[in-house]
């Protein structure tokens, strides 16, 4: 297989991230920028473009057997080896940023519980939200014949994961209103909305209605707390990359299609 060129990772700074600016790169490019801003955290990062199956490539698949993006290398582990350490699954990403960088945490929770409260919306997001919204993008914007059984299983799906934030956040069954996912009172930002916040402002995009929407005010609210913050504003902007072309992304599916 013809390798195409990439920045050598271990020739970048401490933390490297291999990124895209699709849902799943956001959450770790808002989380580094965080960071920074937080913390004076200095990282590179290098751009790819997942529809050249770049991602595929030997190289990368050296770092991320999963072979798809974000892919965090971090080349000064603390065990004091040479080798650089790469992570893949962007929930793993945040929690390995939360555990070397985060030594406050700032975003994270000290309590055990708290702790525990912002593990479940991490795992919520990884195993439900990304996934489910992820196929629901898929049958409703990408796939080459419009098959109504799954665009409308997924959109359903989507329509559901969405509620379960509105009911969150408005306390529909616990009778406590929360600004943010996880944390005692009102909640605290954490890495629970870094997670799920790329997600939740593309749900248009992935299939639900504005009137679907406006039956949830409360993670609308949710949603525009968070894009006041510069590090998620710096960390969803056009310098991880422009908005990916979505005949390009067709041709990507259609050619992982033609593979199996
Ligand atoms: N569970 C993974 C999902 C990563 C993922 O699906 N990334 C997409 C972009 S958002 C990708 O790289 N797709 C390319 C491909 O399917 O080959 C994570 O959270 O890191």
């Amino acid at each position: 297989m013809s390798e195409s060129s990439h920045m050598p990772v271990s020739q970048q700074k401490d933390l490297h991230l291999i990124t895209q600016n699709t849902p799943n790169g956001k959450k770790v490019q808002i989380a580094l920028e965080e960071m920074k801003a937080m913390y004076g955290l200095d990282y590179s990062y290098e751009v790819i473009d997942i529809t050249t199956g770049i991602q595929k490539e030997d190289w990368f698949l050296c770092l991320n057997p999963n072979g798809r993006i974000p892919t965090l290398v971090d080349n000064k582990v603390d065990n004091g080896s040479s080798e650089p350490f790469a992570i893949m699954e962007s929930g793993a990403q945040l929690l390995y940023l939360a555990k070397k960088v985060d030594k406050d945490d700032a975003f994270g929770f000290k309590d055990d519980l708290e702790r525990s409260e912002c593990l479940q919306w991490i795992f919520w997001q990884m195993g439900g939200q990304g996934p489910m919204q992820g196929q629901s993008n898929h049958f409703h914007v990408y796939a080459p014949e419009k098959i109504p059984y799954a665009i409308k299983r997924y959109h359903d799906e989507l329509f559901r994961l969405m509620d379960v934030m509105e009911a969150q956040f408005s306390g529909r069954f616990t009778g406590r209103e929360k600004d943010y996912l996880a944390g005692n009172g009102r909640g605290k930002y954490s890495w629970a909305d870094m997670a799920a916040y790329p997600w939740a402002i593309i749900a248009k995009y992935s299939g639900l209605t504005q009137e679907e929407l406006d039956q949830m005010p409360h993670v609308q609210k949710w949603i525009e707390r968070i894009k006041a913050r510069p590090a998620v504003q710096s960390g969803c902007s056009d310098k991880y990359g422009g908005k990916s072309n979505p005949e390009k992304v067709k041709a990507m599916f259609a050619a992982q299609q033609a593979k199996h």
